[in-house]
């Protein structure tokens, strides 16, 4: 058996390097840490019906963003003026005059305000502005309210109601009389 060679075969030459890299792709975005929060949970389309004998008809749409729940409610065939709109803490629209919507959501159980004021209840919404044509918008976003079910700061399975005076702000819930639309918040 002859020695061992010691010579070993070259290395096979290196290969070629690859004629060029195709150009380097943009960087994926970071992936989101592990501990990201929750994604915020889809919007919410709640159709309001007419209460009281109203000609009330509208929609509002929930929306959960960082700062809060963005509420945008939309209705028509109602008086000009100002209109007092609050999420009232029982999803339930069945009676005529929609009192089945209980009282004001009022989870921390402060007294009734205008929103933004330091003192009021989470499910003021102040007034909505109807102009001549009996069309109004309001678009609100409530910080401290959620989307979340079970939340005790959700707004799901409450109900959105308009009411047929404005909201003054006076307790305890803002001399705004009857309930002229009604609408429940709900998947
Ligand atoms: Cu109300």
């Amino acid at each position: 058996m002859p020695a061992a060679s010691t010579s070993t075969p070259p290395p096979p030459e290196s290969p070629e390097p690859a004629a060029k890299e195709p150009a380097a792709k943009e960087p994926e975005p970071e992936a989101e840490p592990e501990a990201a929060k929750e994604p915020a949970p889809a919007p919410i389309e709640v159709t309001m019906e007419a209460k009281s004998g109203s000609k009330l008809a509208g929609k509002a749409t929930l929306e959960e963003t960082a700062d809060g729940v963005k509420v945008t409610l939309s209705v028509s065939g109602i008086s000009p003026g100002p209109h007092g709109a609050h999420v009232h803490e029982k999803g339930d629209c069945s009676s005529p005059d929609g009192k089945s919507a209980g009282d004001h959501f009022n989870p921390g159980g402060h007294k009734h305000g205008m929103p933004h004021g330091s003192e009021r209840h989470l499910g003021d919404l102040g007034n909505i502005e109807i102009a001549a044509n009996g069309e109004g918008k309001l678009e609100i976003t409530i910080a401290g309210a959620n989307l979340k079910p079970g939340d005790k700061s959700s707004f799901l399975d409450r109900a959105i109601i308009v009411h047929e005076k404005k909201d003054d702000g006076g307790q305890p819930v803002g001399n705004a009389g009857g309930r002229i639309g009604c609408g429940v918040i709900k998947r």
